[in-house]
């Protein structure tokens, strides 16, 4: 098939209107006449899609010809974002287009608004993984993104006086002009049933399964930036087999029946898990993480025999990463794969496995670390078990050779948990795996000195730190256009946007008055795009899922605070503030949910008041999703990253605020404390305990009730809160403080409020401010995912790029 050429997209403005209407005549099947914005949104993205396909065409040309290492990132969870902008950037069509379409009389603008945006994620997991296959295009990386195609992706948000509501995400209710169907590579994925031994063998088994389901693949375009290589994201469907329809059954009449089995297989993917960080031992969501294990090695492998034979090659030329625990179960199926269906021997196979293998732990929350009882397994995955009880057997062996007698470590360290018997995802992500990483530095220090210690102790050389990136693509250079031509003209050069650290030479313009006015200016003007409130006034976000450990209410003890601050003393002048409010809680997760409750209750509160409603506004937009963080996040002034230090693994909303010029007020936690290390402690508003302080403090006896006691401002906001001022959820967010405050936000109060206080101060000096804006933005560079991914590249996977060549 060699030497069969394409012919070429044309590169002008009337070659693509031509496309354009092509696909309006002949794959919409509508007129210029008669064409909506829907049709014409369609056929747009067609037209744009095609000229990436054919880079897809080239890359995967060159991938084939030069045999690589491979990168296959599995995870769970992709928030792509809306695609339509990123596309036109990426594929250099945005000037064309935009003519193009305003010839079919319609504008871009109009057509960017039907984008889809496929939620499949939660939040920061989810968001990483498709910044990171962005940096992996634009890196030149040989690589594929497997996930799973959810039907309901994270629920839609609708927040009201009384709080959220949670509604279903049917994103590709219209359909998703961006996705290749591929139903020739489906695979087969078996569910349950039981396992035979083979004569003659010791540890291959034949597993009957008692349920059989297809996945059938899908794949989005992933393109590079400032390069031509195009990679894919494979999103696999649960589909029914054939035989599942019971046609004894429909014939008997009994129709509801007769579907019963293809709807329990279909319900695979049917909806994303809405719980971020506590998951529970739910058996739909261990059948998703199969399925999407199962499909995603048995297409690794067809990819791999493309080009070579026997397994001698196969950990050399593939790396797979597990995106967190979700996909851990791929260990255990690369065994089965190897040992049962392939027939090598198990220490082959065992060799193969952890060299292909790497993990990235995202947590430190122990309710986040995956367990799964071992009774659910053994009924769904009866042949997985038997296998992690082999691994486990073998590593346990190695553990007691090393360490003879301590009984203790082999307890805690075991893959197997006891009481109640417990599958320890975590602990079998780092023994089947070459390399564990934590994703800032402080987390992949606590890793190794607390919830892995043992696992560092013995295999120190496996523990690295990978600190997370985000794609200045997406969060700059779209969400901000003001700000990038500005910084684009300033270092005379748009080389940035592919090599942020580039950004660095905006330190000498901060010193430069003009320059500083129009950055001062365009902020303004994205915070009258924004339209959350008084452009002039101090744009406070918080923006991020809604749990305890991120504290937001910490920041709801702040508000109340300047609350009765503006009553009791009104004539004094005060910086004019609006806090705006964005983020999801887990459905099922009622003290988040209470958070918010009492959020829209005190900013109905605050509206209503005359007298503290010029000077402060609480604004909670619904629905946090890709698209509107990139509307908040070139508006925002301040960033708060207040979670209790220790928590939160990295962040990655801390780098979008700060390299889009927002100062950050936050503890020493995740990456805020690397942002501080690289903006200067002078541009940083840092308050609170340390992650070492906040660990000690339950141990030396902590009581909230002191700090109530002892500080008024503290007393009278708690007090207004139980005194039922702002509603029930007030009194049980009050109530939960006042008992245990999982998360010492009574500890932390004074020293953020008097954090706030300096935040203030250097509001009253613009000049200043907007110095400390431009230095946040020239100093972030380190923060892009192009950086992530060479870390990745170079440290852990070993990969070289494959650069693809142009078409001329
Ligand atoms: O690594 C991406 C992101 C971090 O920036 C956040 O700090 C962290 O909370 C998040 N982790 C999860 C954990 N879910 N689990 N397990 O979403 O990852």
């Amino acid at each position: 098939r060699q030497g069969i050429g394409l012919r070429k997209l044309g590169k002008t403005a009337e070659e693509f209107q031509q496309d354009l209407l092509s696909n309006l005549y002949y794959r919409r099947g509508t007129t210029v006449e008669s064409a909506s914005a829907r049709d014409a949104y369609e056929t747009l993205s067609q037209t744009v899609r095609d000229r990436l396909a054919e880079r897809r065409a080239r890359t995967a040309a060159a991938h084939y010809a030069s045999n690589p290492r491979w990168v296959y990132y599995l995870s769970a969870e992709y928030l792509l974002g809306a695609q339509l902008e990123q596309n036109l950037l990426y594929s250099g069509t945005g000037e064309i287009a935009a003519e193009a379409v305003k010839a079919l009389g319609f504008s871009i603008e109009d057509l960017e608004d039907l984008d889809i945006e496929p939620g499949l994620g939660n939040g920061g997991l989810g968001r990483l993984a498709a910044c990171l296959v962005d940096s992996m295009a634009t890196r030149d990386i040989p690589a594929v993104g497997y996930g799973i195609r959810y039907d309901l992706g994270i629920f839609r948000q609708i927040i009201t006086e009384n709080g959220q509501t949670e509604l279903p995400d049917d994103w590709a209710f219209q359909g998703n002009p961006w996705e290749f169907p591929a139903p020739d590579d489906r695979q087969t994925v078996g569910f349950y049933g039981h396992t035979e031994p083979v004569p003659g063998s010791q540890t291959r088994k034949v597993w009957v399964p008692g349920e059989i389901v297809l996945g059938e693949p899908s794949h989005m375009l992933v393109p590079g930036y400032g390069t031509e290589t195009v990679n894919i994201v494979r999103l696999w469907s649960a589909k029914a087999s054939e035989a599942s329809f019971d046609l004894s059954r429909f014939s008997a009449g009994q129709y509801a029946e007769a579907v019963q089995e293809a709807v329990r297989a279909e319900n695979i993917s049917k909806v994303l898990y809405p719980d971020d960080s506590t998951e529970l031992g739910r058996e739909l969501r261990l059948k998703q993480q199969y399925f999407l294990v199962s499909c995603s090695l048995r297409d690794i492998i067809r990819r791999f025999r493309l080009r070579n034979e026997g397994w001698d090659g196969f950990a050399e030329k593939t790396v797979i990463q597990l995106n967190d625990t979700h996909p851990t179960i791929a260990i255990a199926e690369l065994m089965r794969l190897l040992v049962d269906e392939y027939e090598l021997e198990w220490d082959r196979a065992w060799e193969i496995t952890r060299k292909t293998f790497a993990y990235t732990c995202h947590t430190l929350l122990p309710e986040a670390l995956e367990t799964w009882p071992v009774h659910l397994f053994e009924r769904l995955l009866p042949r997985h078990l038997e296998i992690i009880y082999l691994i486990n057997m073998l590593f346990l062996r190695e553990v007691e050779a090393r360490f003879p007698g301590d009984d203790d470590r082999l307890r805690r360290m075991s893959i197997i948990g006891e009481e109640p018997r417990m599958v320890r995802m975590a602990h079998l992500a780092v023994v089947g795996t070459e390399a564990v990483n934590g994703v800032a530095e402080l987390h992949s220090k606590l890793l190794r000195e607390t919830v892995l210690d043992d696992f560092a102790e013995l295999w120190p050389a496996k523990f690295q730190n990978v600190t997370n990136g985000i794609s200045p693509r997406r969060f700059v250079r779209i969400a901000n256009p003001r700000l990038s031509d500005l910084i684009t003209e300033g270092l005379g050069t748009d080389t940035w946007i592919r090599d942020l650290e580039r950004l660095e030479g905006l330190e000498r313009l901060a010193d430069d008055a003009s320059f500083r006015e129009r950055w001062q200016a365009i902020k303004r003007a994205n915070k009258v795009d924004l339209a959350a409130g008084d452009p002039d006034s101090l744009t406070d976000v918080m923006i991020k899922r809604f749990h305890e450990y991120k504290r937001q209410q910490l920041k709801v003890l702040h508000v109340i605070t300047l609350y009765h601050r503006i009553r009791q003393d009104p004539g004094r002048d005060r910086v004019p503030r609006t806090v705006l409010f964005a983020g999801k809680a887990a459905p099922a997760y009622h003290a988040a949910k209470d958070i918010i409750r009492l959020i829209a209750t005190v900013a109905a509160t605050i509206e209503k008041d005359p007298v503290v409603s010029p000077y402060l506004k609480v604004v909670f937009p619904s629905n946090y999703n890709v698209t509107l963080a990139e509307k908040i996040i070139p508006a925002a002034d301040l960033s708060e990253q207040i979670s209790l230090a220790g928590k939160e693994a990295s962040g990655t909303g801390n780098m979008k605020l700060a390299l889009n010029g927002a100062i950050t007020i936050g503890t020493m936690d995740g990456a805020n404390i690397e942002i501080r290390a690289r903006v200067g402690e002078e541009n940083f508003f840092l308050f609170g305990l340390d992650a070492y302080e906040a660990a000690n403090a339950r141990i030396n006896g902590y009581f909230p009730h002191r700090y109530y006691e002892h500080d008024p401002e503290l007393r009278a906001a708690l007090d207004a809160l139980g005194s039922g001022a702002f509603g029930e959820s007030g009194q049980r967010v009050a109530s939960s403080l006042m008992s245990w405050d999982e998360y010492l936000t009574l500890a932390d109060f004074r020293s953020y409020l008097d954090c706030q206080e300096q935040v203030e101060q250097a509001w009253h000096d613009r000049e200043r401010w907007t110095r400390m804006s431009i230095l946040n933005t020239a100093h972030c560079g380190f923060f892009s995912s192009d950086r992530t991914i060479a870390d990745y590249a170079a440290r852990i996977w070993r990969v070289a790029p494959v650069p693809v060549p142009h078409d001329d």
